[in-house]
This record gives structure tokens, sequence and C-alpha cells, in this order.
């Protein structure tokens, strides 16, 4: 199959600007045209197929990839010339830089929940630019789709990861941890990438822990889709969000979310860091408050807003 060369998506509008700004996220419909559903179909199953060190299987069938681009070719091929980068760029009027994505591949059967949490606490990077797009190659209805709480990238809390090794458990393991956190050490290391879990990192005692969502779903704003492959799901990075399970499909839920940042994202060291920084970037050695602008051969400008002269 021949991949499309760089394509141009639909325009955004202003009221869906508006609607993002509101409420952290928005389906936009029709944003990836067939081929590059095929691409995104054939890249996810071959990241599949070829496991690495950052390959995690969590709860019931469910595969999470960390950087799955990084070696599987049609991913990259959709991150470097699909619409997406573009969609991200316009709906915060600014230049965007790719930061890192991951797969989640639900097989066929009975579909595993992904659990309610927000993105940010996992990376060491802060900023309010910093945009989140979902796709799928595959139709996912509403009640196994990504689900927010609608406003909540607004809210100003970053709360506790639900997942890492919990300090009461091993006192001597997270006081250990802590040392080199307050030596502004960075405590996952690039040595992640041959051999990674959700659970080198620590609980950081110190975030605020999520409410129970599930349990008082009446009592949270719920925003969530019927979703066609195609489409985008584009939601911030600050926004607590999840996806139900429990409902058997007869066809996999294979979604791939890649991470953007605007202008304003700096790096942050944090103790609830889980994920990784991007390979590259552990050379140079980052320090709290640099932007991403200041490597940029690791984070070029993918996309720009045109410029009038
Ligand atoms: O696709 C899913 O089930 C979860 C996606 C998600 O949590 C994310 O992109 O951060």
């Amino acid at each position: 199959m021949t991949v499309p060369a760089r394509t141009q998506s639909a325009t955004i509008t202003s009221s869906q600007i508006a609607d993002f700004n509101r409420d952290g996220a928005i389906l936009l419909h029709n944003v990836l045209d067939d081929r590059w559903v095929q691409v995104l179909a054939e890249g996810l199953e071959f990241a599949n197929a070829h496991p690495d060190g950052m390959s995690a299987g969590v709860s019931m069938p469910l595969r999470i990839d960390q950087f799955p681009a990084s070696h599987s070719p049609k991913l990259k091929q959709l991150l470097d010339n699909s619409p997406i980068a573009e969609i991200v760029g316009s709906m915060l009027n600014a230049p965007v830089r790719f930061y890192m994505d991951q797969m989640f591949y639900k097989p066929a059967g009975l579909i595993a929940p992904s659990a309610w949490h927000q993105d940010t606490c996992y990376y060491n990077v802060d900023g309010h630019q910093l945009i989140r797009a979902w796709v799928c190659a595959d139709p996912v209805p509403r009640n196994i789709s990504l689900e927010v709480l609608r406003g909540s990238h607004l809210w100003n809390v970053t709360y506790r990861p639900p997942v890492g090794m919990d300090p009461k458990s091993d006192p001597t393991g997270a006081a250990r941890l802590n040392e080199r956190f307050d030596r502004g050490e960075t405590l996952i290391g690039k040595e992640a990438f041959e051999k990674w879990t959700y659970f080198d990192s620590f609980l950081d005692p110190s975030l605020p822990v999520l409410p129970d969502i599930e349990q008082s779903r009446d009592s949270f704003d719920i925003l969530g889709w019927d979703y066609q492959p195609g489409d985008v799901i584009l939601f911030h990075g600050n926004i607590v969000h999840s996806a139900l399970g429990g409902v058997e499909l007869p066809h996999p839920r294979r979604s791939h979310a890649s991470l953007w940042a605007g202008p304003d994202v700096n790096y942050l060291k944090r103790r609830s860091q889980s994920i990784p920084d991007p390979k590259a970037l552990y050379d140079h050695d980052p320090q709290n408050g640099q932007s991403l602008s200041d490597f940029p051969d690791i984070f070029p400008i993918a996309w720009a807003p045109p410029t009038n002269h």
C-alpha cells in the first residue's frame, strides 16, 4: 500500500476551539481518511507483534506500549505525515512538538477497562499547551470509548498516578528513590527502555489521591462519544479520563495516543514520573524549567500556524 503524502485536515472552527478550551476534550469527525486508518491499523499490529522493553501487560488482556512509533514504521508515518499534528497545532493556534506516544491494544472478546487517571503526572513535562490525540483503528461504542471529566483540565490539581510501588510496602526502596530525587536525579532512567513496568516508580504520597469516580459516576460531569475510525479525540494533558470495559466485542479495540506540546511546555522532574523521558533526552541532562524548544533535535516543530506576511 502506498503511504499517503502529508495530507491536509479539515479546518478547526472557532466554536470547536471554544468547546475544547471549556470542556478539555473534543471528538473531531473524519479527520483521517481510510488510507490513514489502514496505516494506523498496520502500525498497531506491527507494534503488537514486536513487543519491546516498553511493552507492558496490564489487567485482563491489555497491552500498553510506550513510544511504539519509535519502532513501528507505520506509526511513525502517521505521526509525521497525517493531519494529527496540524489539528493539534490548529487547536492551540501555536507551533507543536511531538513528545511521546502510546498504544492500548485490547484484543477481541471481553474488553479491558482503562482506569481513571490524569496523564501529566506520569511525565516530566509541565504546561497548559499539552494535548493528546487519541485515535483507534476500530469502531468503539460509547460504553467502552474514552471518557473524560468535563472541565477537569482546569482544576489546577496534579493527582497521584494510580500506579507504582507503595512506599508503605517498601519503605527502604521508597527512601532510596526519595534521596535520589532530592539530589535532582531523574527517577526512571534510560535503562527503563530495556525492561519497564508501571511499578518502577513509587506512589507519590505528597500528591492527592483521585476521587473514586466509578463509585459515584452520577456526581461527575462525564463526557464521552461513540467513536468511528477516522475520528480523532483531542484531550488536554491535565484532564482526568478513563475508558470502561466489561463489554464483549467481536473485534479488537486498538487505540493509539500521541502527546503534543505547545510553546509553554517545560521540563519538570516529578517524583510521580512513571513513564521514561524520550530516550534521546537523557543525553542532554534536562533541567527543571527548560523549554522543550531547547532540544530542537529531539523535539522539532511538527507543525506551525501559517504566518501572514
Ligand atoms: O484507550 C484507552 O483505553 C485509554 C487511553 C488513555 O488512557 C490515554 O490515552 O491516556
